[in-house]
């Protein structure tokens, strides 16, 4: 288990008030040659890491997709994982997701339990997130997959409850997501509030799609922005949404 390195950015990021931009890659929707071409426009755009992960994550292209972006670049690889299948010891951290949103026990502490042992030996930063799941207008996979319901899309002050809540637990970042293709992407006022109510490093994605909304989310008090789905369609719509978040 590794210590800290990546965790210790983030930290320092939201300390000097800099603002960070995530890809998200979903190793089932995605080509090995489309992995260059997002590399590519990654490093020209000064992506400052890498998620990776899916709801089902249905191929075994895991390690492969990690080795290649590795072989390419020094960007953070960082597991964002699904289930507790999708581990590759090839990635540098794992965000190990309580969803605290949801009252599935197996996801609030029974797969952790499970995996432990094996996080405890990796090479991997295992770096504790507490994943609250928002209502993004469709029902989305997580929802379906994790048998929860997520925190109505405007009723701010239960995110407000919930992330500090698990800031108090010892969670080290809160991930807010309105899940992957969200047709609306969490309102700036949530994410004010909860940015407010907290001061462990935020992360915010699902259903961004434009630098317009990632600036807005970035000035509301993300200290992270993720994207997946619209990068999957566009890829070098990168460029524009990474420059929007760094210009904060
Ligand atoms: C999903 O937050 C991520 O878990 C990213 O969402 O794919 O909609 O960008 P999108």
């Amino acid at each position: 288990m590794k210590l800290n390195q990546i965790y210790a950015n983030w930290q320092k990021a939201k300390a000097s008030n800099s603002k960070e931009f995530s890809v998200l890659i979903d190793p089932d929707k995605i080509s090995l040659k489309d992995v260059d071409k997002i590399v590519a426009l990654a490093e020209k755009a000064a992506v400052d890491s890498f998620f990776i992960g899916g709801s089902l994550v249905v191929n075994d292209a895991l390690d492969e997709i990690i080795i290649r972006i590795k072989k390419q670049c020094n960007i953070p690889v960082v597991l964002f994982p699904g289930s507790s299948r999708q581990l590759s010891y090839k990635a540098d951290g794992l965000l190990f997701l309580s969803l605290i949103s949801g009252r599935n026990p197996e996801l609030l502490i029974g797969k952790h339990v499970e995996t432990a042992p094996f996080l405890k030996i990796s090479p991997l930063e295992i770096i504790s997130t507490g994943y609250l799941l928002i209502d993004g207008g469709v029902p989305t996979s997580v929802s379906y997959m994790s048998n929860t319901q997520p925190i109505p899309a405007n009723k701010d002050s239960i995110a407000v409850c919930t992330a500090m809540a698990g800031e108090m637990l010892g969670l080290k970042l809160i991930y807010m997501d309105a899940g992957s293709g969200a047709a609306k992407p969490i309102r700036s006022s949530m994410i004010e509030s909860v940015s407010m109510a907290t001061d462990i490093p935020l992360i915010v994605g699902g259903g961004i799609r434009t630098p317009e909304k990632a600036r807005a989310n970035v000035k509301a008090g993300a200290d992270i922005i993720v994207v997946g789905n619209a990068i999957e369609k566009d890829p070098a719509l990168i460029l524009e949404l990474a420059a929007a978040v760094h210009e904060g």
